[in-house]
C-alpha cells in the first residue's frame, strides 16, 4: 500500500508563486487550467463521497405528507413527493451516492397520470391497502411491505383504490446518476393513462414461480420481466434461509431481489435486497463502493456508520454513503428486524469498480486491494 501523503513525488505539490498565479489567470482566459492545481483533489486515495450519512425519521416526516396532500393535488404536483434531500448532494437531488429517494403519498381514491422516463424505479411500500400500479399494461396491486420495479422506459402510472386511507410508499430512482450521465428524456403518456390487460399482476403470475421457469418466454430486455415481489415470499425465504444459515457477518441473512431470467439485479443501474437480523444481533463492520438506501420494513435497532450512531424503527429511511464503515443492530431482544435496501451496485460492478473491506471475527480488517 502506498503512504497517503500528498507532499510526495507522485502527487501534485506545486506551491504557488506571483509567477505561477500569472500563469494560472493566463490559462483561465483560454478555458484551461493546470492540472496539478486540482489533481489530489480529482484522484483522491480512496472515494471522497459527497453525501453523508443520514437518517430521516417516518414519525416526523408523516404528518409532512399528510400537510402535502392537502396543498397540492396529484395532477399538478405530477407525484406528490417529499424526496430525502442530502445535505452534501442538494446539487443533484440525491439522498445518497447518485441515488434519489422520496415518499410519495395518494389519497383514496386518488390517481396520477401515466408518464416514462430514462431514468429506472423503484417502490417500496410503506402504508395503505389500496396501492397499484400500471407498468407497461400490467396493472400490479401492492400492500405494505411489497416491492415493485419501474424500468427505465416503461409507461407507468399509479394509484389509491382505497375509500378510507391514504397511500405511502417510498420511490427508489437512479435520476441523479442518469442526468450526470446526460442521458435523461421524459414523456407523457398521450392518453395520460394505459389500458391495463385483464389479468391484473400478469408478470408475477407468469415469473413470480421463484424456481420454475415458463418455458417458450422469450426476453432479450436488461431488466427483470417480473415487476413485483410480494412481502410474504420474501419474509418466507428469509425464515427458511434462516434455518439453514446465519448469513454473510455484515449483513446477517440477506437476500437480493433478482431477474428470475438470469438470477442477476432487477435492473442494469439499481439492484435491492431484503435482510433479515435475528432478535439481538449485531453484524460486524465493513465498507464497500457502492450507495444504498435503507427502509426499516420490520424492527427496530441501530446502525453505526464511519462512526455515527443512528437509531431506526419501522418505515425510517436511512443511507450509508459509498466508502462508509457500516454495522446494523437489532435492539429487539425477542424479534427480528427487516431491513429493505436498494443501491447502485450493479452500476459499480458493470464497471468494474467493486472494493469491498470488512473486520473479521478477531477484529482484524480484511484487505482488499483495488
Ligand atoms: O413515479 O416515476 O419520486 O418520475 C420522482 C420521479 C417518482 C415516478 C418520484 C418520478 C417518480
Amino acid at each position: 500500500m502506498t503512504t497517503i501523503d500528498d507532499d510526495q513525488i507522485g502527487r501534485a505539490r506545486v506551491r504557488d508563486t506571483e509567477e505561477l498565479k500569472a500563469f494560472y489567470s493566463e490559462l483561465e482566459e483560454m478555458n484551461t487550467a493546470a492540472l496539478w492545481t486540482v489533481a489530489n483533489e480529482i484522484e483522491p486515495w480512496y472515494p471522497q463521497p459527497k453525501a453523508v450519512p443520514m437518517h430521516w425519521s417516518y414519525e416526523a416526516l408523516r404528518p409532512k405528507l399528510i400537510e402535502a396532500a392537502k396543498l397540492v393535488t396529484g395532477d399538478d404536483a405530477g407525484r406528490r413527493v417529499v424526496y430525502m434531500a442530502n445535505p452534501g448532494r442538494k446539487d443533484v437531488s440525491a439522498a445518497v451516492g447518485l441515488l434519489y429517494t422520496g415518499l410519495q403519498i395518494m389519497n383514496p381514491g386518488e390517481s396520477m397520470s401515466a408518464h416514462r422516463h430514462a431514468a429506472s424505479a423503484l417502490r417500496f411500500v410503506l402504508e395503505g391497502e389500496g396501492a397499484w400500479t400500471i407498468v407497461e399494461g400490467d396493472r400490479l396491486t401492492v400492500g405494505p411491505r411489497d416491492f415493485a420495479i419501474t424500468p427505465r422506459g416503461t409507461w407507468h402510472e399509479h394509484g389509491n383504490d382505497s375509500d378510507t386511507s391514504p397511500v405511502i410508499w417510498q420511490d427508489g430512482l437512479d435520476i441523479p446518476l442518469i442526468n450526470t450521465l446526460d442521458a435523461n428524456f421524459y414523456a407523457v403518456h398521450p392518453e395520460l393513462h394505459q389500458v391495463p390487460g385483464k389479468v391484473l399482476n400478469s408478470t408475477v403470475l407468469r415469473h413470480g414461480a421463484g424456481t420454475l421457469k415458463p418455458v417458450g418466454f422469450d426476453w432479450n430486455k436488461k431488466y427483470s420481466p417480473l415487476l413485483a415481489f410480494p412481502w410474504e415470499k420474501t419474509y418466507e425465504a428469509l425464515l427458511n434461509l434462516a434455518k439453514v444459515s446465519d448469513g454473510t457477518p455484515y449483513d446477517g441473512v440477506i437476500m437480493e431481489y433478482v431477474n428470475p431470467m438470469t438470477g442477476g439485479s432487477v435492473m442494469p443501474t439499481m439492484g435491492a435486497h431484503m435482510q433479515l437480523l435475528q432478535a439481538g444481533q449485531g453484524t460486524l463492520s465493513h465498507r464497500h463502493t457502492g450507495n444504498v438506501v435503507y427502509n426499516v420494513a420490520k424492527g427496530k435497532g441501530h446502525s453505526i456508520i464511519n462512526g455515527q450512531r443512528f437509531d431506526w424503527k419501522e418505515k425510517d429511511v436511512f443511507v450509508v454513503p459509498s466508502w462508509a464503515w457500516h454495522e446494523h443492530h437489532n435492539d429487539d431482544a425477542n424479534d427480528d428486524a427487516c431491513l429493505f435496501s436498494f443501491n447502485d451496485f450493479p452500476t459499480m460492478k458493470s464497471l468494474d469498480l467493486w472494493v469491498e473491506e470488512g473486520y473479521d471475527a478477531n477484529g482484524g480488517v480484511q484487505y482488499l486491494d483495488f
